[in-house]
């Protein structure tokens, strides 16, 4: 009994990175954070909870709405630039204790029952990160932001991953801490894991605060 009920059932584990695998959210907040100060604009965690999973431009746009600002397209890009070398200044300091609770010993289960496992990001920067954390070897299939063309909630990022690790999409799981991401994993038709709060994740099949706990669970 206790055996069966540690196997696990789907055939595809796919996983968002920020807020998933490691805690970049907060690296984001922060960056976001001080572009928006420069507008006289305060990000909210509330709000914030808009700009997870959402691409770096998108990103922007919304700070630069919320703050009732326009700016030029040359102003736009100096900011998402500035943005970005502000991010990467946090993630040049990240190694493998980043990695969030339970995600390696669960990727490990996973490769141990042969499952199929890959990232699908919107980030750009999801290799580096997952390189900087000594994990990237325990992927199949890596998905990030220069992959697709359409972000969050559009559920391409998660199609092609599917394809990737040749599984069809509802035989996949995708774990998700981002009300986009949760959205973009339905619409493939896949099983969506939320990671954080059920108040925000209430679209997800099932949420879960972290991967100790779905461990625990063990039947995904
Ligand atoms: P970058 P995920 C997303 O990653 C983040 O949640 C989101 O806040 C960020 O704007 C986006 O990546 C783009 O990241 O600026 O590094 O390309 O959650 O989809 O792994
Ligand atoms: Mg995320």
């Amino acid at each position: 009994m206790g055996e069966e009920k540690n196997k696990l059932k789907m055939k595809g584990y796919i996983f968002d990175l920020d807020g998933v695998i490691v805690d970049t959210a907060k690296f984001h907040f922060v960056a976001w954070k001080k572009i928006g100060e420069e507008f006289g604009f305060s990000l909210t965690h509330e709000l914030n909870e808009q700009l997870k999973g959402v691409s770096r431009v998108d990103s922007l746009q919304k700070i630069l709405h919320w703050a009732g600002v326009s700016v030029s397209d040359e102003k736009f890009n100096e900011l998402a630039t500035r943005k970005n070398e502000d991010y990467l200044s946090y993630v040049a300091q990240m190694n493998e204790n980043d990695i969030l609770p339970g995600v390696k010993t669960f990727l490990q289960k996973l490769r141990s029952e042969g499952k199929k496992i890959a990232l699908g990001s919107a980030s750009k920067n999801a290799r580096l990160i997952l390189e900087k954390t000594g994990i990237i070897s325990l992927f199949d299939a890596i998905v990030d932001g220069n992959d697709v063309t359409k972000a969050k909630p559009d559920p391409e990022v998660f199609i092609i991953a599917a394809q990737k690790i040749g599984v069809k999409n509802e035989e996949c799981v995708v774990f998700e801490d981002s009300e986009a991401g949760v959205q973009a994993a339905k619409t493939a038709g896949m099983k969506a894991i939320g990671i954080g709060s059920a108040d925000v994740l209430h679209q997800a099949d099932e949420v879960f605060a972290d991967f100790e706990q779905v461990i625990q669970k063990g039947t995904l």
